[in-house]
């Protein structure tokens, strides 16, 4: 155990700065039977570089233990009748079942999401189809620039395509080794973890493929078109 970590341990011990602390309404956790403040975790994480070089906290975030239910009208939850399109700017467009979708090579990856308002959650452990493989079976033209995901209720979110082709992109259906909960989006959801989170489509039904770039729900309402949480590209 490091210092940093076990002189922090230790100023939790003290239970007059817990209760004051507590009180001042900094949000606990419980994190492997230890009660951890969201500043600690914030200090921690603060310290960590990722691979490509960049924090891995963006700046003006806090770390918290769990995605928060952030809301958006949700969509069909029965997984039975789910269906996800991937269409547009390609020359074999096709449409998944959620059991076809299961029965794709799946990724397990830890992402961390980043929240435009300021919550992020490190290691957050998705399952599902990375988007590169289906953009693949669906050959997507070379004129393509954009991927649009398509959600329940008209929901859009757009993203530049070389960001949506990246590694650790995917349509996700299990969180945390359960199926993913329907206020996280189930029974499949976007997620773009390098871009801020609102970019993640819940309840997704489609992926489109364009060569122009069609801002969606959030990116009309005042939201950066873009997102990048490392520029902090929050609002327009
Ligand atoms: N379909 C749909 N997807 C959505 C939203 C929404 O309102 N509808 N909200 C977005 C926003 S603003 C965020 S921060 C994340 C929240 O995901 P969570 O509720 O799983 O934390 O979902 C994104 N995806
Ligand atoms: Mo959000």
């Amino acid at each position: 155990m490091s210092r940093d970590r076990q002189s922090a341990i230790e100023r939790l011990r003290s239970r007059r700065q817990f209760v004051a602390r507590a009180a001042a309404g900094t949000v606990v956790v419980a994190l492997g039977g230890l009660y951890v403040f969201t500043d600690d975790l914030t200090a921690a994480a603060r310290a960590e570089t990722r691979k490509d070089g960049r924090p891995r906290v963006p700046p003006g975030q806090r770390v918290i233990s769990a995605l928060k239910p952030m809301g958006g009208e949700p969509g069909d939850p029965n997984p039975a009748r789910a269906r996800l399109r991937v269409h547009g700017e390609v020359d074999a467009p096709f449409e998944l079942t959620y059991a076809e979708l299961l029965a794709l090579p799946q990724l397990d990856l830890a992402l961390d999401v980043h929240c435009v308002t300021g919550w992020s959650v490190l290691g957050a452990r998705f399952r599902g189809v990375g988007v590169k493989a289906l953009a693949e079976r669906a050959r997507v033209r070379p004129r393509a620039r954009y991927v649009i995901f398509e959600a329940a209720h008209g929901y859009t979110a757009n993203v530049p395509l070389r960001e949506a082709l990246a590694p650790n992109v995917l349509v996700a259906h299990a969180l945390e080794g359960r199926p993913l909960a329907r206020a996280h989006g189930g029974p499949l959801r976007a997620v773009v973890p390098d871009l801020y989170f609102w970019k993640s489509a819940k309840w997704l039904t489609g992926i489109r493929f364009t060569t122009r770039d069609e801002p969606g729900y959030w990116e009309t309402r005042g939201y950066h078109n873009h997102g990048d949480p490392w520029r902090e590209e929050r609002y327009a």
